[in-house]
């Protein structure tokens, strides 16, 4: 046929907009002003000057918008949750505040088996309704990318059914969900006073099923004086391992076990907390490329005083992810944006480095390398905020700031 109009190839773009690529481009932010988006079948193809369009823009895209001189960053992603639970811990919350201590309400008896008990008994359906009320508010300011770790079910009926519940939360919400099988959170009940056979239960039994149903992309345990050994979480690690899968720590929160050493001689993706890491561990981390995951909430609730070591973490180099590690007792933060602002304030990240970390830092925490950052083949995740500066991101306490939300390149808030 001749004469015929070419096809408009791109499915959207954003004129007028200011970018925060978050690229390596030598500008703050990696920003570009001036800029305009493009996207086609959920990837960008344009992130960068409008000038630089390869045609007039109304050829360009089937859609053609203006976005009012906001600024565009990647879709949030929130490397650290446990998004997925029953119940509720606000009695335990009253206690603290009255003097009780995570480590004395754990041993007697509430903390974490208390949601294994909520967890335990709540259908399916109740779980997914109460997750997918508190993923749409982290959704509404801009989170695209979640991840979610099992650790309330204790039992394989239990861990199996948490698990399938963040799976479907992904289908479900536009958001795309990575599954973390996180057996070794506690002592389940049945193996009170057996910890070595509850580890083996997990490594011989859960584990293996979880990773043939193909229900985790990674594996986590939480080492502490109040949960495993160094030596039981290696046990973890040398299973999944065996299994193919990447592992991730709950290292060195409450004290320093070597945890984050651990998960760096086991390659970890991410030591996540630690608070009381040592100089040598962040020195492993540096060396095995594990993410440090910076969790503020969880440092705030209890009201920790014991810094992470920021300073080292940044002369060696280690890239630091920040994320709400959203759960009912050390964490109820339903908000990524708050736990920016709080990195900031309580850690004193500059907000670049807050905003790469729930971004840039926080995709290489889930091992994705297809997103975190603008630029043309990453996924099309990316959130529009009306603000005068990326600063602003992290400056404003709480609120919702987005004005809207793309993941996969469909609008989703
Ligand atoms: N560290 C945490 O911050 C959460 N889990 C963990 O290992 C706390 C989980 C809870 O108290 O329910
Ligand atoms: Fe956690």
């Amino acid at each position: 046929m001749t004469n015929r109009t070419v096809q408009a190839p791109w499915d959207g773009l954003l004129l007028d907009a200011r970018l925060a690529t978050l690229t390596d481009n030598g500008q703050p932010y990696g920003s570009v002003e001036d800029a305009a988006i493009g996207w086609k079948d959920g990837r960008i193809v344009h992130a960068g000057r409008a000038a630089d369009l390869p045609g007039p823009a109304a050829s360009l895209a089937r859609e053609v918008a203006s976005a009012d001189g906001a600024w565009i960053t990647p879709g949030l992603i929130d490397c650290h949750t446990h998004l997925v639970f029953g119940g509720d811990r606000a009695h335990e919350f009253e206690l603290r505040l009255a003097g009780a201590s995570y480590e004395a309400i754990a041993r007697a008896g509430g903390g974490i088996a208390s949601t294994v008990r909520a967890t335990r008994e709540a259908g399916e359906d109740a779980l997914f309704d109460a997750a997918l009320g508190r993923l749409r508010r982290l959704v509404a300011d801009g989170v695209t990318t979640i991840e979610i770790k099992s650790g309330y079910g204790l039992d394989l009926p239990g861990e199996r059914k948490m698990l399938r519940v963040a799976r479907r939360l992904g289908t479900s919400s536009g958001v795309e969900v990575r599954t973390t099988f996180l057996g070794a959170h506690a002592l389940a009940p049945e193996f009170a006073g057996r910890p070595d056979d509850y580890v083996e239960h997990v490594c011989e039994v859960m584990l293996p099923a979880i990773a043939a149903d193909g229900l985790a992309d990674a594996v986590d345990a939480f080492c502490e004086t109040i949960a495993f050994s160094p030596a039981q979480t290696r046990r973890v690690f040398e299973r999944a391992r065996a299994l193919g899968l990447p592992v991730k720590l709950h290292a060195d929160q409450l004290s320093d076990l070597g945890g984050a050493a651990l998960a760096a001689e086991f390659g970890g993706l991410s030591a996540d907390h630690i608070e009381h890491s040592s100089e040598a561990g962040v020195q492993a981390m540096a060396a095995a490329g594990t993410v440090a995951v910076l969790l503020p909430g969880a440092f705030y609730a209890l009201r920790d005083t014991q810094l992470p070591p920021i300073e080292a973490l940044r002369r060696h180099g280690v890239p630091m992810a920040v994320a709400s590690d959203l759960n009912p007792g050390t964490s109820p933060l339903l908000s990524l944006r708050l736990a920016m602002n709080m990195a900031c304030t309580l850690f004193r990240l500059t907000p670049e480095e807050a905003l790469r970390g729930a971004t840039v830092h926080a995709a290489r925490a889930l091992g994705l390398a297809d997103r975190g950052t603008l630029a043309a083949g990453q996924r099309a995740d990316f959130v529009l905020w009306p603000v005068r500066r990326p600063a602003e991101l992290c400056y404003w306490i709480g609120g919702t700031l987005a004005s809207a939300v793309y993941a996969g390149g469909a609008r989703i808030a």
